[in-house]
């Protein structure tokens, strides 16, 4: 099997972190990812502060390994959310969508290890020296609010750019993505769509049918004009916001379109003019499965990649 130095790092057997997808991953996906070796994380992007002590709590109660929060630095509620994160104590806390280096001391006193997203050199660079425990490279594969650069692009250049683990994120769904991971220089990876469709996730049953059905190009990217670019599978309202985007229209109009989208579409399952956030990886996805199975074949599949890889390199070829 394989182990990293990040392992060690988060007391995990597999350097496998699903990621915190707001309204997709509770405490009952979290849980079962860190029951099966992984690190589940539970995502909370606007949620309120009661929701998340709620969702910390409930995790607990589901597993005794440890598990991480993800923190949406665009939330209003950041503040309050970091609050209850210290009140309750959690293993992990990752980051998306801004600097979180002002909570990295308040984290770490308390004994919570701070891994955020760097969709840049720059930012891992200034965040280590802000002290962070290792930092998330995603490429703009990843559904959601993503960057600009690849993750066969962003990965290596963080890896000689910083002394702190990189967790490879972004277009990963099966074994060859994770020997690929590893060969760029990551220690472990980080995977959000392939655990949407886990069985025990509790999103919306069409939004788990929308990844299934998904074919290579059926992601899009909205909102660049915004700065806040968004991938999700492509419908009537990705439709909606490209005529915005040709029109020119001024930002407060994508603001307007988009307010309650993302729960419309994971908790009311409207795929339709819901925001299906997902990633391009979406259409290798084909199968619903508990999440234990998901990375058993994860590991067994990278395993036998880089055997072969490894018998390539004897043979010299
Ligand atoms: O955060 C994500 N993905 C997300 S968050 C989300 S919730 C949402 N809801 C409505 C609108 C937008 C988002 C859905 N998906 N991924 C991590 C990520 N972080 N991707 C890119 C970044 C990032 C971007 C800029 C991280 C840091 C950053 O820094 C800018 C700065 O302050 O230097």
């Amino acid at each position: 099997m394989i182990r990293t130095k990040l392992c060690d790092l988060l007391g995990i057997e597999y350097p496998v972190l699903q990621g915190g997808m707001a309204w997709v991953s509770d405490a009952r996906l979290a849980s079962a990812v860190s029951e099966a070796g992984g690190l589940g994380i539970i995502g909370t992007g606007h949620a309120p502060p009661d929701f998340v002590r709620d969702q910390i709590r409930k995790a607990k109660e589901y597993t005794d390994k440890p598990f991480g929060v993800n923190v949406m630095l665009l939330s209003p509620f950041v503040e309050e959310v970091m609050k209850v994160i210290l009140e309750e104590g959690v293993a992990v806390v990752t980051t998306g969508a801004g600097n979180p280096g002002k909570y990295v001391p308040a984290l770490q006193a308390r004994g919570t290890k701070v891994i955020p997203v760097v969709p840049s050199v720059a930012l891992a660079k200034r965040l280590e020296r802000a002290k962070v425990d290792a930092v998330i490279a995603e490429g703009m594969e990843s559904g959601g609010h993503i960057g600009e650069l690849t993750t066969m692009v962003l990965v290596p250049q963080v890896v000689d750019a910083v002394k702190v683990p990189v967790i490879a994120a972004g277009g990963i769904g099966d074994g060859r993505g994770v020997a690929a991971a590893l060969a760029l220089g990551a220690s472990g990876i980080q995977m959000g769509t392939r655990f949407v469709c886990a069985e025990e996730c509790t999103v919306h049953a069409r939004v788990k049918e929308a990844i299934l059905k998904a074919k290579d190009r059926d992601t899009v990217v909205t909102g660049r004009p915004t700065g806040h670019p968004v991938r999700c599978i492509k419908n009537k309202l990705t439709r909606q916001f490209e005529e915005l985007e040709a029109r020119c229209r001024p930002v407060e109009e994508f603001e307007k379109l988009g307010i309650g989208r993302l729960r419309a579409a994971m908790v009311e399952g409207d795929t339709e003019y819901g925001s299906v956030m997902a990633g391009q990886i979406a259409g290798l996805v084909s199968e619903i499965k508990p999440a234990k199975l998901i990375i058993e074949e994860l590991m067994a599949g990278a395993v036998e990649v880089m055997r072969r890889l490894g018998g390539m390199a004897g043979e010299g070829r």
